[in-house]
């Protein structure tokens, strides 16, 4: 009995090493308050978004002409940030926040709804790698599937002629967002892919999300997959079907998709 107790109190002792351990021996972490930063983008353009709103633990500010803003005070633990303005679509993520610490780079990418029908897509991401590109696989026509067009840096597209899908935005220095819209969609399949372009690190280490807006909806969100193969550098995100519904692919892989 006397023994039992023993075990059990070193066992707690030791889980209480390892969680303290953890934060770096530092309970104010848990316990404390900390603060977020980050830049509010428009998504479409890639422009800095002053007047938006920033919430997170019942803490609230504005983003400045920059862009930028700074929750301070915030609770320790988990936190949803939630970004917001008038004629935008609102979005939010989860964050640790560290007792006397600032979490930085909390960036946000708002898109204003689209028209019915239109679909667009925006990709965010870390630091690392500075350069990822999004790749838009656009069908010939709505009689025929074949690959007619290729939505990258290289081929921007058009809003008003084929092939009516176009990247509005494009995004060469960390982060995002990099944006790509359908402003009308052919009956034929889509695929969409990001590839990893330039700079160091991995796209699975990349912090990389797409998410997908149809109207005032966020429709789909892809957190790219956190296990990377040496030399594969396409994440294969999703197809759009004839009828207009998305298969989820997200894998990634050594080649590109091809339509
Ligand atoms: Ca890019
Ligand atoms: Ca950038």
């Amino acid at each position: 009995m006397k023994r039992r107790t023993t075990i059990k109190l070193l066992l707690f002792v030791t889980l209480l090493f390892f969680a303290t351990g953890q934060l770096g021996g530092c309970l104010s972490c848990v316990t404390g308050t900390g603060s977020i930063s980050g830049t509010v983008k428009n998504a479409v353009t890639g422009d800095a978004l002053s007047g938006a709103t920033v919430k997170a633990g019942g803490i609230q500010t504005t983003t400045g002409s920059n862009g930028t803003y700074k929750l301070e005070n915030v609770p320790a633990g988990t936190q949803t940030v939630t970004a917001s303005k008038t004629g935008y679509i609102t979005d939010s993520k989860q964050v640790l926040v560290v007792g006397d610490q600032e979490t930085t780079n909390v960036n946000f990418a708002l898109s204003p709804p689209t028209a019915a029908g239109q679909i667009r897509i925006v990709l965010t991401w870390g630091e690392n790698p500075e350069d990822l590109d999004s790749h838009l696989l656009v069908p010939t026509s709505d009689n025929n599937g074949d690959l007619g067009y290729e939505v990258y840096f290289g081929e921007e597209g058009s809003d008003t002629a084929y092939p009516f899908a176009k990247l509005d935005t494009d995004d060469t220095t960390s982060y995002g967002p990099e944006t790509v819209t359908i402003y009308q969609r052919y009956t034929q399949k889509y695929k969409y892919f990001v590839h990893h372009w330039y700079g160091t690190g991995d796209l699975a280490h990349s912090g990389a999300v797409v998410k997908v807006y149809s109207g005032a909806s966020l429709i789909k969100t892809y957190n790219v997959p956190t296990t990377q193969t040496a030399n594969h550098f396409y994440w294969y995100v999703f197809d759009i079907n004839s009828d207009g519904s998305i298969t989820d692919r997200n894998v990634i892989q050594a080649s590109a998709p091809t339509l």
